[in-house]
């Protein structure tokens, strides 16, 4: 039985900050993935937490839930979650900043009507992404030890990564406006783990 058990599906989505928090961790764990539409979730759904994936269970019992916090708890518990109260405030708030961007995201690529699709993308390259990298970039410029927050990496530098992925495969510019938070994603991909893990990961859309 290993330490984590994180249950999604097979996608990256809402998943993945969790995973790569994990890998980044060096933790021993399960990577569980469901059918989206399959009976699995479907039997599984009425004992999970709160009902939606992504779920973490833990060694002993405890469970957390919401993708954005998964993260931090496991990077709390491998000190890579910020040193101080201050440091892991900014780290929540770069990892929602981001996950904010990643809806806005969405929004776009499953928009059916033609017409709404166009304005959410031009309305994401115009308006949501320059403001959620120009101000992270001013973050990290600010902080200057060539990471989001603090003098490592942490589970904002992963979600930068994560959110980025996204981002260059749909634009492969997308970041070069932006040279520290380059840099940023540059040091995650060569983070060993983190390489081994993106060779290795099912491939997925999104
Ligand atoms: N706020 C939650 C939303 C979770 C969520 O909506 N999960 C979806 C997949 S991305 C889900 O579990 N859908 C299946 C269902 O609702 O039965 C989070 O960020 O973790």
């Amino acid at each position: 039985m290993p330490k984590y058990v994180l249950t999604y599906f097979n996608v990256r989505a809402r998943g993945e900050l969790s995973r790569l928090a994990l890998v980044y961790a060096g933790a021993d764990w399960e990577d569980k993935r469901l059918q989206l539409q399959g009976e699995t979730w479907q039997e599984l759904k009425p004992d999970s937490q709160l009902k939606v994936l992504p779920e973490l269970s833990v060694e002993g019992g405890y469970r957390v839930s919401e993708s954005t916090v998964i993260p931090q708890y496991i990077a709390e518990k491998h000190d890579f979650g910020g040193s101080n109260a201050e440091e892991r405030g900014l780290v929540c708030m770069i990892v929602k900043h981001l996950d904010d961007l990643f809806v806005n995201l969405g929004k776009g690529h499953f928009e059916k009507d033609e017409a709404k699709k166009a304005e959410l993308i031009k309305e994401l390259g115009e308006k949501h992404l320059p403001n959620t990298l120009e101000n992270l970039e001013q973050i990290a410029q600010a902080n200057g030890k060539g990471v989001l927050v603090g003098d490592n990496i942490t589970t904002a530098d992963l979600q930068l990564h994560n959110i980025a992925f996204n981002l260059l495969r749909w634009k492969d510019t997308v970041l070069d406006a932006y040279p520290t938070l380059k840099t940023i994603y540059a040091k995650v991909v060569a983070v060993p783990s983190i390489a081994d893990w993106l060779k290795s990961r099912p491939e997925s859309q999104y």
